[in-house]
């Protein structure tokens, strides 16, 4: 069967230093399960295919890539399945009126769709797009596999574990799928159907520029359960990673087919067990591959001591995000965090020492966080300066950010009316009843907010996306961070 996979436009603030346009990893390896059960695979890249276009749409924001006409246009007519991918909930609005131009154009051909917006609100996904026929739920490769083979051969969808159908005038689930266990059996993504090169060409990836960049997963899941965040809901609590042997082997087959610089890890968490995080590092030393890695998504920080941070070095480790997210101890508690504060500035201490640069995550406005919290936070964030830390990254809570599929979006959330027909952007988010409406705080985020823009202005000055930021590409003594530049300045 020939298949169609789409990758929306995104939405970007043209001013901002930090909305990375990434090649889409998790459709490469969709499209190479596809390719592996005999599929003929095509990828409309709709932020590769034209990396720097750009249309003008609300509140100062731009889409960047194809139009929807010309993805529309691009897609082949003769496709049996079309399968469009959905990250961020904040880009729904748009995703759906791809959706359904596709569908409005293509009205024979089956429509589903996946990722993580897809699995955190299927419901309202498909209450929206009538012509969406499926949603695929978390991870993808056997569900999709399973799914055209059910196509092709007529046999009954319900069977195949994994998808929301449309069910009469609703939707059912038929059931989940267990995460895949055997990782290192997934086929590699299937790059060869990514324009990768206008990426390269226009320095676009996650994380610092540092040259030819790569994207690449070692494991995937997180074993911890955060409060805001879709891990359980998307992938389960479940670490599974990938044989250190198997991602050197990738990285050395990306040096000699693209001769690589750089390889940026996408994990949700990749550094959880030292000794593999220790294998990994000492098997890139001896493959003497010449390239630099980073971990621009946030790591745990428990793994990482001295020795650790050698090997990091060493192997060529110059970018790592730390994600405490609070400085304040209710908060973290409130978050489930499970982060012990002076263990990660001793795990910090111990990177900067050295080389590496280390970035700080935060989250801001959390449900129940007080002023307090906020400034214990800012404090945190001066201890993190004296000890070395080179930029901070900080986020706001948002209901309509966060996936809805977290428990801190539901305790967020303040009407249990059902809207799943409701297109407008604020009341979509609100379709299911919250288990604890009384839990719902009276709305005291807007105070922090301020806080948070300054602070994210300030940020900036590191995350600036050129090769030639000196910041980023260099270590600085301790205390004169962009967050110790903005505490300070009074
Ligand atoms: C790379 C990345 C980014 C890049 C994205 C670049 C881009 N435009 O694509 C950047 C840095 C810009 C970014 C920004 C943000 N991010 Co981000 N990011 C990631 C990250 C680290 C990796 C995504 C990835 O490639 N995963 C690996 C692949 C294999 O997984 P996958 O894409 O989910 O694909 C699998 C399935 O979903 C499914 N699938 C996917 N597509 C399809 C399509 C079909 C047809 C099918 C059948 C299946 C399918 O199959 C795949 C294989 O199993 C994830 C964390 C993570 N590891 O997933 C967070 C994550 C996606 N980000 C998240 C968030 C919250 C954000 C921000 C809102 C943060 C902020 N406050 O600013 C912003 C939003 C930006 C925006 N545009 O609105 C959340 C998503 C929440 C949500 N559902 O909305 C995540 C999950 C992190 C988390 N755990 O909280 N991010
Ligand atoms: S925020 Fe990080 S540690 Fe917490 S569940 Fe998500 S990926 Fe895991």
């Amino acid at each position: 069967m020939k298949i169609c996979l789409v990758r929306p436009p995104s939405i970007v603030n043209p001013v901002s230093y930090i909305a990375s346009l990434t090649p889409p990893i998790g459709l490469a390896y969709i499209a190479a399960a596809l390719r592996e059960a005999g599929h003929v695979v095509d990828i409309v890249d709709g932020i590769g295919e034209r990396p720097l276009q750009s249309v003008p749409i609300a509140h100062n924001l731009v889409l960047r890539g194809m139009t929807f006409d010309e993805i529309v246009a691009r897609i082949p007519r003769d496709a049996g399945l079309i399968g469009v991918s959905g990250m961020f909930s904040s880009e729904w609005n748009h995703i759906r009126t791809l959706v359904n131009k596709i569908a409005e154009a293509l009205p024979d051909v089956p429509l589903a769709a996946g990722g993580e917006h897809f699995t955190a609100a299927p419901d309202v996904s498909m209450a929206q797009c009538p012509g969406l026929d499926m949603c695929v739920l978390g991870e993808g490769e056997e569900t999709i596999v399973e799914l055209a083979a059910a196509l092709e051969k007529g046999s009954d969808l319900k069977l195949v574990k994994g998808l929301a159908l449309r069910d009469g005038s609703g939707y059912m689930r038929t059931g989940s799928r267990p995460r895949i266990r055997a990782v290192d059996t997934i086929p590699r993504p299937a790059w060869d159907l990514i324009p990768l090169q206008a990426y390269w060409e226009n320095s676009l990836s996650y994380g610092v520029n540092r040259g030819k960049s790569m994207p690449m997963l070692a494991s995937r899941g997180c074993p911890y359960s955060c409060t805001f965040c879709s891990n359980p809901a998307m992938w389960t609590t479940r670490w599974i990673a990938r044989d250190p042997k198997e991602v050197l082997d990738e990285i050395e087959d990306y040096k000699k087919r693209w001769d690589i610089d750089n390889v940026d890890f996408y994990d949700l968490t990749a550094i959880v067990k030292r000794d593999w995080i220790l294998e990994f590092a000492k098997g890139l030393v001896a493959r003497k591959l010449n390239i630099t890695w980073q971990l621009p998504s946030g790591t745990r920080s428990e793994a990482i001591d001295g020795e650790v941070s050698k090997w990091l070095y060493a192997s060529g480790c110059r970018n790592m995000n730390y994600a405490p997210e609070s400085g304040s101890e209710d908060s973290l508690k409130r978050m489930k965090k499970h982060v012990s504060l002076d263990k990660l500035t001793e795990s910090l201490r111990a990177a900067v020492k050295e080389g590496l640069n280390v970035k700080i995550n935060i989250i801001l406005g959390m449900p129940d966080d007080t002023h307090w919290d906020t400034l214990k936070t800012m404090a945190f964030l001066v201890r993190m300066s004296w000890n070395g830390a080179h930029d901070v990254s900080v986020g706001v809570f948002s209901p309509t950010l966060a996936p809805r599929s977290t428990s801190a979006w539901c305790s967020r959330r303040r009407s249990p009316t059902p809207t799943t027909t409701s297109t407008s952007w604020p009341t979509w988010t609100s379709p299911r009843p919250c288990p604890t409406p009384t839990s719902c705080p009276p709305a005291r985020c807007s105070s922090t907010i301020s806080s948070a823009s300054r602070c994210s202005t300030a940020r900036t000055t590191c995350s600036a996306r050129p090769a030639s930021c000196a910041p980023c590409a260099t270590s600085r003594p301790a205390g004169t961070s962009p967050a110790a530049r903005w505490l300070w300045r009074g």
